[in-house]
């Protein structure tokens, strides 16, 4: 009996956790046109939770495609919107994609699978037309940070695939090479509306995953950057004794693996990877949002779920504009419709509004 009323103490205590959580991690930008809240409430109800469940199962199996669905979300906004454009595939003409970019190299092959194996399992569960590409980005992006220990939160939906790639100039364009600092970094975020607080924020993303030697080699060949811990550096050359060696290091030393404030820990102690992470902690604009976050992570998870949301709204495209709901992530639906993969980039245009009829 007493075992009883403790339980249901328990119970209520944890759902009592569970609102207050819920309703601090409220805040929200602005949602953009086109998308809302519970865009599937009617189609497919259970979408979310589907989506959940298979990447509960998968990413305990492999920790690292949190990571990589992670920054498969970043890669495709920052390049001409959040229209899944990252995942079509070139042509067999010879048409470079967006994941044939030299930035995309390290892009996993399994968060392109686990968006496959998503679609698939959504088809087959509310019907082809349901869920879009650039809405399962988001949300696998959004699960795997909550499966990796970080905060959960809302996602508008209601984007629309893009019908084209972008050219690997503009991929190389928009996205930062790891060798920037603070300076270049507003720069590029500002034209994408994003500013000092969702840096740093979005920045804390590489609290998980692995980077590879030439993504930080320059900062211990042919010298040591000064602003490097000598101690951290030292590790790193076991780990890269070239500057371009095929070896990889987490991007977190302190947690790898999980999703937590402690990335900023490593940044005060000038033990961060990259240029562009060390860098937040060196220039004066940007230091104060940093030690804020090391010493404060649920500001860090507030502003990162906020900062989030302000990512996965870039460009999307919905309603009126064109776009469409590809069947398969890769291609669009008239090169499936062809058979022959051979697409182009002018596609038939699918009016929008239309083919979200069901
Ligand atoms: C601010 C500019 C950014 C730069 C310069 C940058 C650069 C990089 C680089 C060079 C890597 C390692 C690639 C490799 O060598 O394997 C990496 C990995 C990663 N980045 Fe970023 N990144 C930035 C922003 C972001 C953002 C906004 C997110 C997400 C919110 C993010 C999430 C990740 C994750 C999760 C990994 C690990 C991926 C894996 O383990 O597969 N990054 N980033
Ligand atoms: C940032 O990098 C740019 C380009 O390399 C350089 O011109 C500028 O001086 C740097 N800014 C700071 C504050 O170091
Ligand atoms: C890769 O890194 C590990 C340590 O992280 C090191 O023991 C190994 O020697 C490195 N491999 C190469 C080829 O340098
Ligand atoms: C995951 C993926 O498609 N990676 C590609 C990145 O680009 C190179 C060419 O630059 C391809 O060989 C990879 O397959």
């Amino acid at each position: 009996m007493a075992s009883r009323a403790a339980g249901a103490l328990l119970l209520a205590a944890a759902l009592l956790v569970c609102s207050s959580s819920s309703s601090s991690a409220a805040r929200m930008p602005p949602i953009a046109k086109g998308l809302s809240l519970g865009y599937y409430d009617e189609r497919c109800p259970q979408a979310e939770a589907i989506v959940f469940s298979f990447l509960q199962e998968a990413i305990a199996k492999d920790v690292g495609l949190a990571a990589a669905l992670l920054r498969l979300h970043f890669h495709d906004c920052f390049v001409q919107g959040c229209d899944a454009s990252i995942l079509l595939d070139g042509t067999p003409a010879g048409g470079k994609s967006e994941k044939q970019a030299p930035p995309n190299l390290t892009l996993r092959s399994s968060a392109f699978k686990a968006v496959d194996d998503l679609r698939a399992l959504l088809d087959r569960e509310c019907g082809g037309t349901v869920l879009s590409c650039p809405g399962l980005v988001p949300l696998a992006a959004r699960d795997s940070v909550h499966l990796a220990g970080g905060p959960w939160y809302q996602v508008p939906l209601g984007r629309l695939d893009g019908l084209k790639f972008a050219s690997q100039e503009a991929v190389l364009d928009a996205l930062p090479p790891p060798s920037s600092n603070v300076t270049e970094l507003l720069q590029a975020l500002g034209k994408l509306k994003l500013d000092d607080n969702d840096l740093v924020a979005l920045s804390g993303g590489h609290t998980v995953g692995i980077a590879h030697c030439p993504s930080f080699g320059d900062r211990l060949y042919p010298k040591q950057d000064e602003t490097m811990d000598k101690w951290f550096a030292g590790q790193l050359k076991l780990t890269c004794p070239k500057k371009d060696t095929d070896n990889s290091t987490a991007n977190d030393i302190r947690t790898p693996d999980v999703f937590d404030n402690k990335y900023y820990v490593d940044l005060m102690n000038r033990q961060g990877l990259f240029t562009s992470d060390q860098d937040l902690y060196s220039d004066a604009r940007t230091k104060p949002i940093v030690t804020k976050f090391a010493v404060d992570q649920s500001a860090f998870f507030d502003q990162f779920a906020f900062s989030m949301v302000k990512m996965g709204q870039i460009e999307v495209l919905t309603g009126k504009q064109q776009g469409q709901i590809r069947k398969r992530c890769s291609v669009p639906n008239a090169a499936v419709a062809a058979g022959d993969g051979a697409w182009s980039v002018v596609e038939t245009v699918v009016d929008a509004a239309e083919s979200l009829v069901l």
